[in-house]
């Protein structure tokens, strides 16, 4: 039975606040303050336990090798030698934010009748423009079962493509076939619109999607602007429900009645901009949420803690509850680390509509599991990591030794290079 599985990004070990991004503004303004790469990777696993408790199937997806030596050597250096930006960019656990993994179309969807994911390139960041090798190599370990999957590796550069970040999927229910969604950006005001267009129509064709149920949206150039560098930061959909900011797109109006004449059931939950501005919805990462159908049938959304602190903000949730609006229930998470890089609970994760039982039983996690992998990250995940730090032997001693204790702890080891 197809199932929505969110595949966590287990933050890596290290973790830490380099600017690398710009137009996300958390991670600019955070450069340089010195980051907890275990409380961040706890609070990380604690989401999950939540999800978990809620009904939810859970996976998770493990921390990529750093310093990226392969990627270093590419470009003819190695680490000690490399100058400082360099070094960052080989050393960002940037993998943790799992949305950005691959763009993933469910089985329903697609003229194969399989899951089709396609691993994202993220060429626009430097810091992310090598993640997708060992990404690729991850999924193929995770969805190997050809019966049901297919692992596509990324979109060809000059065309970026940041993932299920810039991805939506409406339906009536998981195992329905869906209306899917590609928001690409063309122009984002001082920063760059990471999402060609170009990217998007290249993966709904190799996904093989009915090109009469898939729709190309404009991300708005003031969301942009103002720091939605991806539209997961001003959009979140699930089943029949859209979650956006109204200032989202650019011709939000066109959208809409796309939307309402391909899937007439769709419920649209437009925030207006007179009610929380886009300053207010990018610095709570109330869109940022994980909207989801847990097994009661409850609509939840679930929020950073940041989102509870702006009164604005909560003063919208508690509306809607209190209304009859789709969402009928919201659940606070702590990923207070992850958020200071840009990273809420819906970068954390990756969706995938599939049913369990195909996907490798190593990449799935129930309380059990999530206590082991806890104890790996307590015993070995570094307390700090502060900017002075990067070029410490031994701290990329200790990254190296805690990412071997996580795989052998998991049964792993094929993903060791
Ligand atoms: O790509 N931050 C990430 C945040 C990604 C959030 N993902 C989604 N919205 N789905 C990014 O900008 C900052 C790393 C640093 O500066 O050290 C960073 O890469």
């Amino acid at each position: 039975m197809i199932r929505e599985i969110n595949f966590d990004g287990i933050v890596g070990p290290s973790h830490n606040y380099a600017g690398l991004s710009p137009g996300n503004l958390a991670a600019t303004a955070n450069a340089g303050q010195v980051a907890r790469p275990r409380a961040a990777a706890l609070q990380g696993i604690a989401k999950m336990r939540a999800n978990l408790a809620l009904g939810l199937v859970q996976g998770v997806l493990l921390p990529h090798p750093r310093p990226d030596h392969d990627w270093l050597g590419r470009l003819a250096i190695d680490y000690d030698a490399a100058p400082g930006h360099l070094k960052a960019q080989a050393l960002s656990a940037s993998a943790m934010w799992a949305a950005n993994a691959a763009t993933v179309s469910p089985a329903p969807d697609t003229a194969d009748g399989r899951c089709h994911l396609t691993v994202a390139n993220l060429v626009t960041m430097p810091h992310r423009s090598h993640e997708w090798r060992a990404t690729l190599a991850q999924l193929r370990v995770a969805f190997a079962d050809e019966r049901y999957f297919v692992v596509q590796p990324p979109v060809l550069p000059p065309f970026g493509d940041e993932g299920a970040a810039n991805h939506m999927r409406l339906c009536t229910g998981h195992d329905a076939p869906g209306v899917e969604v590609f928001v690409y950006g063309v122009s984002g005001g001082p920063f760059p619109a990471r999402q060609h267009v170009e990217a998007s129509r290249a993966i709904a064709r190799g996904h093989g999607l009915d090109p009469a149920r898939t729709l190309f949206v404009q991300q708005s150039v003031a969301a942009i602007s103002a720091g939605a560098f991806h539209n997961d930061v001003v959009a979140v959909a699930n089943e029949r429900v859209l979650l956006a900011h109204e200032q989202a797109f650019e011709d939000r109006a066109g959208f809409h009645a796309d939307l309402r004449r391909l899937l007439p059931e769709v419920e649209i939950v437009e925030v207006p901009a007179a009610e929380v501005s886009l300053a207010d919805a990018i610095g709570s990462y109330l869109f940022n949420a994980q909207l989801v159908t847990p097994p009661d049938g409850q609509t939840t959304l679930i929020v950073p803690g940041e989102a509870r602190a702006n009164p604005r903000i909560w003063s919208w949730i508690t509306a809607h509850l209190a209304g009859n609006g789709p969402i009928r229930r919201v659940e606070v998470v702590d990923v207070r680390e992850s958020m200071a890089n840009g990273g809420g609970p819906a970068c954390l994760r990756l969706r995938v509509a599939c049913d369990p039982a195909t996907v490798d039983p190593r990449f799935l996690v129930d309380d059990a599991r999530l206590d082991m992998i806890a104890g790996v990250v307590e015993r070995h995940w570094p307390e700090q990591i502060g900017p002075e730090a990067i070029g410490d032997p031994a701290l990329l001693t200790r990254i190296a030794q805690a990412r071997e204790a996580l795989l052998a702890a998991m049964d792993l080891a094929e993903l060791r290079a």
